[in-house]
């Protein structure tokens, strides 16, 4: 069989792997980091210049082969043009993008050297899986290095309409580099049609049923959802709802029911407009007030972008707002934790907590969705209140699918989840367990890699 080769643009260090970590990848791709898997990209490290060679380890028959970024091109390419400004267009939130074309030149540079030191670890027929915005590159980079492999590519973030993927000053050059790979995959059919709407509008291309002809080549263009591990996901849940901390949560609660947020610290998830949301419920349904406890957990990230750091100060004066306004001597309304919580003990909190409210603004897929559904107890279970601006809710109609921007609107999906009856949650349960447990993680790893075999 051929070796797979994964190219994503953080790579752990395997002796690391148990510690708690925020972020979907890693949890969408266990089925494919088996032994024989060759994972390649940046460590996380930085040093004077970014390395030309890579490093390699083998743990557990998986080898992790690694370079490092110098400072000033971690710098432009990963806090500027990646996380500056690919990641706000591609979630359509033109505001909050900055374009410097230097970032752009080193963006490309990078992209080369990741190309560069995979070169010599490559054998003829290895089948290669490149992830994410950051390495949009990469694929054209090996190619024009005479790499005729079979490559694919994921975008695990949304791709954004084509009008504003216009936006981007390089829109041309990034769709003619994405082209260079033989399957490029999306979490949803909406993202896959914005997709084609840029090469049709931007390059003139013509799709025939989601294969595109370029300079004599075929791509195709695949909607491949990522998700979860839903039975072992849920077995974390009932182990630590028995744990010590767990009984900790359930004492402080004092019988009233806890709402449960989960996010990276990050603008497109939402956490401004959920918190306003929340108050706006505290506000309108004064006859809920004392019965329930909001617990956000929000991990930091990207803290050298500055757009974060305001984000973090909003939120820090939200919370104080809040508390200030509707604590009681006994009772606070908001506990808000900007810490990473271990992977166990957010698995236990999920199936304590009565409502799961994961409101994006906008999101590629959202893995805190699938986790929470699998984490519930069937026997009582919780209400999912979910963006429709998420790529999971084209999976999970049977969420309260709510608008994130209309604070009142998700304030009464609070109250209707409050007082929703045993028989329509399990009845929701039941259906959204379904799904979940059909579009998991191993399902995707098997689609795209079946895929990119072909
Ligand atoms: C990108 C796309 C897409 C969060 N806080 C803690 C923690 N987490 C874990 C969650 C979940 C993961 O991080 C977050 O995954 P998401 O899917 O929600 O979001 P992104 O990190 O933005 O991932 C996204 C994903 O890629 C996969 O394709 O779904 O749309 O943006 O697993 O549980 N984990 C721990 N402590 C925390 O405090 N342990």
């Amino acid at each position: 069989m051929a070796r797979l080769v994964i190219v994503s643009n953080r790579v752990p260090d395997p002796a690391e792997t148990s510690g708690p970590r925020a972020g979907g990848l890693a949890v969408g791709l266990a089925e494919a980091l088996t032994s024989g898997t060759l994972w390649f990209g940046w460590s996380g490290k930085t040093a004077e210049t970014t390395s030309m060679t890579a490093n390699s380890v083998v743990h557990n028959g998986l080898t992790y082969a690694t370079i490092d970024l110098g400072e000033a091109d971690y710098k432009a390419y990963y806090l500027g043009f990646s996380n500056g400004t690919l990641w706000p267009i591609f979630h359509m939130m033109p505001g909050h993008a900055v374009f410097d074309r230097g970032d752009y030149v080193v963006y490309r540079e990078v992209n080369q050297a990741f190309a560069n030191a995979l070169l010599p670890l490559l054998e003829p027929d290895d089948l290669i899986w490149i992830h994410d915005y950051q390495l949009l590159g990469v694929a054209a980079a090996l190619r024009a290095a005479g790499v005729s492999n079979r490559i694919g590519f994921f975008l695990h973030i949304p791709f954004p309409a084509p009008a504003l993927f216009e936006v981007l000053p390089p829109a041309k050059a990034l769709l003619e580099a994405m082209l260079a790979h033989d399957i490029i995959g999306f979490q949803t059919s909406y993202d896959r049609a914005h997709f084609l709407g840029a090469l049709s509008s931007i390059l003139g291309l013509p799709a025939n049923d989601g294969v595109v002809t370029y300079r004599n080549r075929q791509v195709s263009c695949v909607v491949t959802p990522i998700g979860i591990d839903a039975d072992s996901f849920a077995q974390m849940a009932t182990n630590i709802a028995r744990r010590i901390d767990a009984r900790r949560m359930i004492e402080s609660l004092a019988g009233r029911a806890l709402m449960i947020g989960v996010d990276r610290l990050d603008y497109t998830k939402g956490l401004p407009e959920r918190f306003d949301a929340y108050r706006r419920f505290l506000q309108h349904y004064p006859e809920h007030r004392r019965q329930v406890s909001f617990l956000q957990i929000a991990a930091p990230s990207r803290e050298e972008v500055e757009r974060y750091r305001t984000l973090r100060e909003e939120l820090n004066h939200k919370t104080g707002s809040i508390n200030g306004a509707y604590s009681d001597f006994d009772w606070v309304p908001l506990r808000y934790m900007t810490r990473t919580a271990p992977r166990s003990m957010v698995a236990g909190l999920y199936r304590i907590a009565r409502i799961g409210l994961v409101t994006p603004l906008r999101d590629g897929m959202n893995l805190v969705a699938k986790e929470y559904i699998a984490a519930q107890n069937p026997a009582d279970p919780g209400v999912l209140i979910l963006s429709r601006f998420a790529g999971a809710a084209s999976g999970m109609p049977e969420a309260l699918l709510v608008n994130p921007f209309d604070v009142d609107g998700v304030a009464e999906a609070i109250s209707l989840a409050l007082t929703m009856p045993l028989d329509e949650r399990q009845a929701r349960y039941t259906a959204l367990m379904a799904r979940v447990r059909e579009v998991s993680a191993a399902a995707y790893c098997r689609e795209f890699t079946g895929w990119l075999a072909a």
